[in-house]
Parts: C-alpha cells; structure tokens; sequence
C-alpha cells in the first residue's frame, strides 16, 4: 500500500514514518508513505496555496488549483482506492474504519488548514472525508499522522508477532485485558495467580474476563447493542 499525503506544512510530518513499526514496514516494501508540500503545486512567484473566501469573513480558504494539480499528478503515476480529505467535519475515525482501510490499495490523503478548502476540492475529488474526534487541531497533519499509523500496523506482515494487532484493545470491541512482566512480586504488589499457572485455557478465559470487566467499568458505550 502507498500513501501519499498532501499538505502544506511537510515538516509535521516528516518524524512519524521513519521511526518504529511504520519505518519497519516501510523497510520491508509492505507500506509507502510519501509527503507532498502542496506549495511545489502552487504557480507564481508567492506559490500561493490560499485565498481569501468569496463573501467575506475571517480566514483564508485552500484554492482548488494546486490541490487538482498535485492529485492530478499523483494519479497519472499510478492507481488510488481512496482521496481523504482530513476534517473536522469528516465522519468520526475508529478501529472499524482502520481496518476496512488496511485492506485497499493506495490511497492519497489531503490535509485542510485555515478554514479548510473551496468546497469544489471536496466534489471533484475527495472520496472519503475523516475527523479523528470532536476537537480542533491547527491543521490536518497530525490527524493524518494518526490515521496513517493506525491504517499501517493492520497491514499483514508489519508486526512482528501476527496475532499482537488482533489482541489490541477495540479489535474484538473490548478494552485489552492488564499486562504484566517480571518481577512476579512488586514491593507486595502480586501478578495475578492465574498468569503464573502455565494453564493457558484458564489465562485466556482470565483475559477475556478482565477484558469484559475493564469495558464495562470504562467504556460501557462499546457494549451496547
Ligand atoms: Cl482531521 N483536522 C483538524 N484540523 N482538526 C481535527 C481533525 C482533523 N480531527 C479532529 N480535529
């Protein structure tokens, strides 16, 4: 899978792929991500990405121009399942919507900033609109980082032990079960017995009941329906 993401602020987003799992996939040609500074579209001496809104009002608006030309370009080099448009008027991300992604082909991810882009950007060519909460961030950058990330470790291949992705909280719609490690006794403070015992129907059953219990306590909305 490639990704490549469109914006016009390219050092938010230059320290997250190269680090970690997301620079492990890369590594291994599983995931591509690439960043494009919206300006290198932008004609003119200013290489003005923004203008001011039709009707007045405070903020500037992204022109549609250089947003067409870098999409435009990007789709002759090759094929694309999705353009997202990163808003907060997009449809709220989740581990659902995570995983439907990790499964298509390549995908272009335009971030908004100002006051978003000329509504035309979003008819033309966007196909899937993303907000990753009820908050506002200075830019789509760091949303687009958070998606890309969680789209990414999906991919078979890209984690080391398969089955850590389908252990992680959400997967199953449950919180994940409390973790240990050595040492067994903490200044009194006790591992549970069970995660000792070496009987592992009995841990999983532990698991899945510590899963329940911590999702009924903190996120009871996740059990409804
Ligand atoms: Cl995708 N963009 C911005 N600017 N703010 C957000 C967001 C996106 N998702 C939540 N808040």
């Amino acid at each position: 899978m490639r990704i490549d993401i469109i914006t016009v602020v390219p050092g938010l987003l230059e320290g997250p792929f190269a680090h970690s799992i997301l620079k492990r996939a890369e590594d291994k040609g599983l995931a591509m991500v690439r960043v494009h500074n919206l300006r290198d579209y932008a004609s003119g001496k200013q290489k003005q990405v923004d203008d001011y809104a039709f009707g007045g009002g405070a903020g500037m608006v992204m022109s549609i121009e250089p947003i067409a030309k870098c999409i435009e370009a990007l789709k002759s080099e090759r094929d694309y399942e999705e353009v997202i448009y990163m808003t907060p008027d997009g449809q709220t991300f989740d581990q659902k919507m995570a995983n439907a992604l990790s499964l298509k082909g390549n995908m272009i991810i335009l971030c908004g900033h100002y006051k978003g882009v000329d509504e035309r950007v979003r008819q033309k060519f966007i196909t899937k609109e993303i907000s990753i909460g009820d908050y506002v961030l200075s830019g789509g950058e760091l949303a687009a980082a958070v998606v890309t990330d969680a789209i990414i470790r999906l991919i078979p291949g890209v984690l080391n032990d398969e089955t850590s992705a389908l252990t992680d909280s959400f997967q199953d719609g449950l919180l994940a079960p409390p973790v240990y490690t050595r040492p067994a006794d903490y200044e009194g403070m006790a591992v549970p017995e069970v995660l000792l015992s070496g009987h592992q129907a009995q841990i999983e059953q532990w698991r899945f009941e510590a899963s329940v219990r911590r999702t009924k306590e903190r996120r009871p909305d996740l059990l409804e329906g």
